[in-house]
């Protein structure tokens, strides 16, 4: 029997065999990841796995993929779910000013710290806006609906199963070696010929457009392990001579904590493909599409530290006006260095960062204190951060448009048509999580299971009055004195 679990970690091994085999380039990009994070560890081994053990970050992948309709949409969400991955977040890419991406997205993932912990995989899912007039019009929107109403990228056979995994919590084992070899399957790039002039047709409005809509079949379009140190990953790729592009997207490195998510990815590479041209011939061609990725994760923000984020972009935009990476990267250095707190404390003072909490190992004596930062401040609760699990919509309009060789075009003029989670949701059948929720539901359950642990409930209404339970809270054990449980009243009889 494999569980969700192992389903969901044999998924990401299978799919990432799958690449490795299509795109050499993905492998030496792993064997480089793999020595940078030994490299950090063995040079920084008190604080390297403080957003996450090695073992997680070395299995550590996230994939993209591109569908077309809703019902395909639906189709690869319940793949998904038989994998433990569930929608989270609402990406707009559409509004982006540089290029053209006419798509919607979700970030399929785990949403509990367990299941993270046991394999955090994720894939950015993106589909098409067929009807969005800026991109599309009438007629070509019904040209390029019937196109996709025609395909089926997702076939019954394995949304059975999957719907069957999700079901009864995994699958026996000969149905899950099935699956998931079918569920691999969807995602290969496919030998079946492409239609030349429609593909170039697309490809004119926006080559993420052709990507999904001009090819009979779907693909993975990438898969990024995740790294330790970013810079020194980019510094080792380009010295192999692997043409990295030229920015790491999202924060800069920088003294302080890490914070969200820094990435960056080696150039789309030309790949075989069949083509057939208007006479009906078939010939051999290339597709620059697909492109190796890379990210370092830091510490999830809060609502108030992604508002602060938004804004120091837009500074950094500002005044990095015509600027070359280099002197972007400075500016990007000087906005976080006057603006973002330089220690996970001042993080965590401002409000700005979720963390989780737990009883300290050895607990001090004496009554612990009610409010939060007290109890961090006196060595009763030990604080960690919380990683960011999610995606950046600047960072991935940065990755797309950094593959594409144009930019497409667009009539700005018209009215885009309407998306938002509540369509996702609709489409799929599924609630779309917040991740925001996620991150506070994370750090709540921390604070509940150390105050069960102290015999104590948080009050109803800790986070407004910042007291995490009456005076007369919890009976903690000072450490190493059996005899005693409650260290008020042994306070004074021990000094
Ligand atoms: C997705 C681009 C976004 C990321 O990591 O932000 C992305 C795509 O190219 O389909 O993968
Ligand atoms: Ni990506």
């Amino acid at each position: 029997m494999y569980d969700t679990h192992q389903l969901r970690a044999a998924f990401a091994r299978s799919l990432s065999a799958m690449y490795g085999r299509e795109v050499p380039a993905y492998m030496t990009l792993v064997d480089t990841s793999t020595a940078v994070n030994a490299d950090y560890v063995a040079a920084h081994p008190d604080t390297a796995e403080r957003l996450g053990r090695i073992d997680r970050v070395t299995a550590e992948r996230h994939g993209a993929i591109r569908v077309g309709t809703a019902r395909e949409l639906a189709r690869v969400a319940q793949i998904f779910a038989a994998l433990g991955m569930e929608p989270v977040g609402f990406y707009d890419l559409r509004g982006d000013a540089a290029t053209s991406l006419p798509i919607v997205s979700t970030a399929f993932r785990p949403t509990t710290p367990e299941a993270l912990a046991i394999n955090p995989f994720r894939v950015f899912t993106s589909v098409l806006v067929t009807d969005d007039r800026r991109y599309f019009d009438r007629a070509l929107q019904a040209e390029l609906d019937s196109f996709l109403a025609g395909r089926e990228l997702f076939g019954d056979d394995v949304v059975a199963l999957a719907a069957r995994a999700e079901a009864e919590g995994g699958l026996p084992d000969a149905d899950a070696a099935a699956f998931l070899a079918a569920a691999t399957a969807c995602f290969e790039l496919t030998t079946e010929p492409v239609e030349r002039a429609w593909y170039t047709r697309l490809a004119a409005i926006s080559g993420v457009a052709a990507d999904i809509g001009g090819v009979p079949r779907t693909h993975i379009n990438h898969l990024t392990p995740r790294v330790l140190d970013i810079d020194d990953l980019y510094a080792r790729m380009s010295a192999q001579g692997i043409a990295m592009i030229d920015e790491i997207q999202g924060p800069p490195a920088w003294e302080g904590p890490d914070v969200l998510l820094r990435q960056t990815s080696f150039k789309a590479l030309a790949e075989r493909r069949r083509f057939r041209e208007a006479d009906g011939s078939v010939v051999d061609g290339t597709l620059s599409v697909r492109f190796g990725e890379v990210e370092q994760r830091g510490i999830a923000l809060t609502p108030a530290g992604r508002d602060l984020y938004d804004r120091m972009i837009v500074e950094v935009d500002e005044r990095a006006a015509g600027l070359s990476p280099e002197g972007r990267h400075d500016v990007k250095l000087a906005v976080w260095r006057a603006h973002l707190p330089a220690s996970e404390q001042g993080l965590a003072d401002a409000g700005l960062a979720w963390f989780e909490y737990a009883p300290a190992a050895v607990l001090p004596e004496g009554v612990p204190p009610t409010r939060l930062d007290a109890l961090v401040a006196g060595g009763w609760l030990v604080r960690t951060p919380i990683v960011y699990e999610d995606f950046l919509p600047r960072s991935a309009a940065g990755i797309f448009a950094s593959n594409l060789d144009s930019a497409g075009s667009r009539d700005t003029t018209r009215e885009g048509s309407h998306r938002d989670e509540a369509w996702l949701a609709e489409a799929m059948g599924r609630r779309v999580h917040d991740p925001m929720a996620l991150y506070a539901a994370q750090r709540q359950a921390s604070l509940e299971a150390a105050a069960s642990a102290w015999g104590v409930a948080i009050a109803a209404d800790a986070e407004h009055s910042g007291h995490l339970w009456p005076d007369s809270g919890p009976r903690v054990k000072p450490h190493g004195d059996e005899t005693t449980d409650d260290p008020r009243h042994t306070s004074e009889a021990t000094r």
